[in-house]
């Protein structure tokens, strides 16, 4: 297990580093809520779902939901190192007529289960394939990744509610509790908090962990699939712009990617030297 979770933080370190270097060949893209998110992306490709990058559509995958879309380059490096694309399509990053569009697209990239981008349905599209996967009698999860900003949007709470009563414990949702969204701090733009009563409140299972723990983010995974009878939601605390000082707990690089000047001390921070 110990060796496990070494091999995990270094292919999240390796995934940071390509996140950085594709964001700054684009010039455009979210910075700050790719990189909290990609500890947990990581440990859900290489450690939890089940899926085969050379068959993308394999009917025995788990699925997985990006709800805050704008993290897209997150999984987007994650899905190249699983080999659904080439890396080098990672430097096509938002360019006119690449599979990589700036918001996850279903119809353009391999490995892209739904559309998402606008907040606050992620979690009802969760939902449905849940609901659809039990009542086919099939034993695959869904997991989705929202944004605590994303938790402000209305429809995320029908979705929760219905999650609960349909007891989708197939379903688990992490929460990437960053406490900034575009704008500055969330409790202050509108306070979500307490999001573990929250869910606990609409009938969910609720893990909380350090988001950047890799043995906590395993842990919790594995605990949520043992769980029967109510869907998961892992709440994890995560810093913005994780892993480069330049860009951690900074709103400002929300939706800022690095520039020529910022690429060579991000990198280094990331142990990355060319
Ligand atoms: C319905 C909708 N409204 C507004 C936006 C614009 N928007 C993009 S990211 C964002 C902030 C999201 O904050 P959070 O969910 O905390 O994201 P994170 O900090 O994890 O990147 C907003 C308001 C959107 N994508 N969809």
């Amino acid at each position: 297990m110990k060796e496990k979770i070494a091999d995990l933080e270094e292919k999240a370190r390796r995934l940071r580093v390509a996140i950085v270097k594709t964001l700054h060949k684009s010039q455009s893209g979210h910075t700050g809520g790719s990189l909290s998110a990609i500890d947990m992306v990581c440990a859900l490709y290489f450690h939890k779902m089940r899926h085969n990058p050379a068959d993308p559509a394999w009917d025995g995958r788990d699925r997985f939901v990006l709800s805050k879309g704008h993290a897209a380059p997150a999984l987007y490096v994650t899905l190249a190192e699983c080999g659904y694309f080439p890396a080098e399509d990672l430097m096509m990053l938002r360019r006119l007529g690449s599979h990589l569009q700036g918001h996850p697209d279903s119809k353009g990239t391999p490995g892209v289960d739904v559309c998402t981008g606008s907040l606050g349905q992620g979690l009802s599209m969760a939902n449905g394939m849940a609901l659809g996967l039990k009542l086919d009698g099939k034993e695959n999860r869904v997991y989705a990744v929202l944004g605590d900003g994303e938790l402000q949007e209305g429809q995320i709470w029908e979705a929760a509610m219905a999650a609960a009563h349909y007891k989708s414990d197939n379903l688990c949702a992490l929460i990437d509790s960053n406490g900034l969204q575009i704008d500055g701090d969330v409790s202050k733009v509108m306070n979500v908090s307490s999001i573990s009563d929250k869910f606990k409140a609409f009938g969910w299972n609720v893990i909380e962990i350090d988001g950047h723990d890799m043995r906590q983010i395993v842990d919790a995974l594995d605990q949520a699939e043992a769980h029967k009878g109510a869907p998961t939601a892992i709440v994890a605390k995560t810093v913005k712009g994780k892993g480069v000082h330049l860009f951690e707990n900074k709103a400002s690089y929300h939706g800022v990617t690095p520039n020529d000047d910022e690429l060579p001390e991000a990198l280094r921070c990331l142990g990355c030297c060319d």
